[in-house]
C-alpha cells in the first residue's frame, strides 16, 4: 500500500466510523451534560423556561462540540506528517464553494433559531407585570442592599428582602454610588442597579425558603460582602413579617443596661440581617469578641484613645477620617440607617467597655 492511497480520499467506510464516533460521543456528552446539577434549586416562575433554554443549547452546542473535534483529530491523525515528508509540499488546494455554502447555511440556521428561542423567552420573561403587583425598590450601595416595600399604608424598609410565595413582584433597582447588579441565583434573573436610572424586573417567586442575594457587579473592595437574603413566606407569615418591620422602623428606643451590652456584642458579631447591617466582626478584630478579620483596623489597638462619642462618630461617618493603611469607601457607610439609635448606643457602648477594659 503506498502512503498515497493508503492517506488519500475519505472512504465510505470512514464516514460511517466517523458518523458512529460522533453519534455515541454526542450521546453521551448530552447524557453528561444534563445529569450535571448546573444550577441552584428553582425558585420563581421563570427559573424553569431558563433551565430548559440552558438544556436546548447544551443538546444543540455539544454535537457541534463533537462532530468538530472528532474531524479535527481524524484530520490530523489521518493527514499527518511521516518521517521523510519533512520537505514534501502538500497537494494544492482550491477552494469549494458548494462546501463554503453549507458550512455557512448550517450554521446561520442555527444561531437564528436559537437567537429566535432567547428573544422570544425574553419577551415572555420581561412581560410587564399586572397593575397592582408588589413592587419592591432595591438599592445598592456600597457594600450593601436595602429594601423598601411598597404598601398601602406606605413604604415597609429593610435589610433582608422577605417576599410572599406565589405572588408576582417587581423589582425597580437602582443604585446609590456606583454599578451594582442585583442577583437571587435561586430566581435566575439579574439586572444592574445603575446610578441615576431605574432598572427592573418581574417574577413569581414559588419555593418557600431563605436564598442568596448576590452583587454581579464588581463594585469595588467590599464587593465580596455585598450578600443578603431573601427569605420567601407564606402569605399568612408575611403579613406578620412585614407588619413587625412596619412596627420595627417607628419603634422608640429601649432602655440601656445589662441586656443591651449583650445585643452590643451580638451586632457586633452578627450584625443586623432583619435590616441589612453588616456585622462589625466580618472586617474588624476585637478581641472581646472573638473576632480576628482584618479588612479594617484591630479595634483593640486602633481605639485605645478614643471615647464612646468618637466611636459613635466613626461608626455613623465612617468616611470622614479615614485610618492610614486603609481605604475609604470599605466600611459602609450607611449604619446610622441599618441601625437604630438605640442598636447603635448599645453597640458603641460595648466596644468602649471592650476596648478599654470596663465593665
Ligand atoms: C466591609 C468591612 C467593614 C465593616 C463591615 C465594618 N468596618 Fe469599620 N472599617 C473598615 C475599614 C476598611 C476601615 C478603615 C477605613 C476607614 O477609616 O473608613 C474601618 C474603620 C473603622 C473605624 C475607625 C474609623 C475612623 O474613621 O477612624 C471604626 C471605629 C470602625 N471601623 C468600627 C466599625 C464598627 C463598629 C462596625 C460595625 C457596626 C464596622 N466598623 C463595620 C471596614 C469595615
Ligand atoms: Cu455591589
Amino acid at each position: 500500500m503506498t502512503g498515497q492511497s493508503h492517506r488519500g480520499a475519505v472512504t465510505a467506510k470512514n464516514w460511517i466510523a466517523l458518523l458512529a464516533i460522533i453519534v455515541v460521543a454526542s450521546a453521551i456528552g448530552i447524557a453528561f451534560m444534563l445529569a450535571l446539577n448546573w444550577f441552584p434549586e428553582q425558585g420563581s416562575n421563570v427559573a424553569p423556561m431558563i433551565d430548559t433554554f440552558w438544556d436546548v443549547l447544551v443538546i444543540v452546542s455539544v454535537p457541534i462540540f463533537v462532530a468538530v473535534t472528532t474531524m479535527l483529530l481524524f484530520s490530523v491523525w489521518r493527514w499527518r506528517q511521516k518521517p521523510g515528508e519533512e520537505d514534501l509540499d502538500g497537494p494544492p488546494i482550491h477552494g469549494s464553494t458548494k462546501l463554503e455554502v453549507i458550512w455557512t447555511i448550517i450554521p446561520t440556521i442555527v444561531i437564528a433559531a436559537l437567537t429566535t428561542y432567547a428573544a422570544i423567552l425574553l419577551v415572555d420573561i420581561q412581560a410587564a407585570p399586572a397593575k397592582g403587583t408588589r413592587v419592591v425598590n432595591v438599592n445598592g450601595v456600597q457594600f450593601a442592599w436595602d429594601f423598601e416595600t411598597e404598601t398601602p399604608a406606605g413604604p415597609v424598609k429593610s435589610g433582608r428582602l422577605y417576599l410572599p410565595i406565589n405572588e408576582p413582584v417587581k423589582f425597580n433597582v437602582r443604585s446609590k454610588d456606583v454599578i451594582h447588579d442585583f442577583w437571587v441565583p435561586a430566581f435566575r434573573l439579574k439586572v444592574d442597579a445603575v446610578p441615576g436610572i431605574t432598572t427592573t424586573y418581574n417574577l413569581t417567586p414559588t419555593k418557600l425558603g431563605t436564598f442568596d442575594v448576590v452583587c454581579a457587579e464588581l463594585c469595588g473592595l467590599g464587593h465580596a460582602y455585598m450578600r443578603q437574603t431573601v427569605t420567601v413566606l407564606t402569605a399568612e407569615r408575611y403579613a406578620t413579617v412585614m407588619a413587625g418591620l412596619a412596627r420595627a422602623s417607628g419603634a422608640k428606643p429601649p432602655a440601656g443596661g445589662a441586656a443591651a451590652d449583650v445585643a452590643g456584642e451580638k451586632l457586633f458579631v452578627s450584625g443586623n440581617p432583619a435590616t441589612g447591617a453588616t456585622a462589625c466582626g466580618a472586617c474588624h478584630a476585637l478581641k472581646a469578641a472573638g473576632t480576628t478579620a482584618a479588612t479594617g483596623p484591630n479595634l483593640d489597638e486602633m481605639l485605645t484613645k478614643d471615647d464612646a462619642a468618637a466611636i459613635m462618630e466613626m461608626i455613623v461617618d465612617p468616611n470622614k477620617e479615614i485610618v492610614p493603611g486603609y481605604s475609604k469607601g470599605i466600611m459602609p457607610a450607611n449604619y446610622a440607617t441599618t441601625l437604630t439609635k438605640a442598636e447603635l448606643a448599645a453597640l458603641v457602648k460595648y466596644i468602649d467597655q471592650s476596648v478599654h477594659g470596663k465593665g
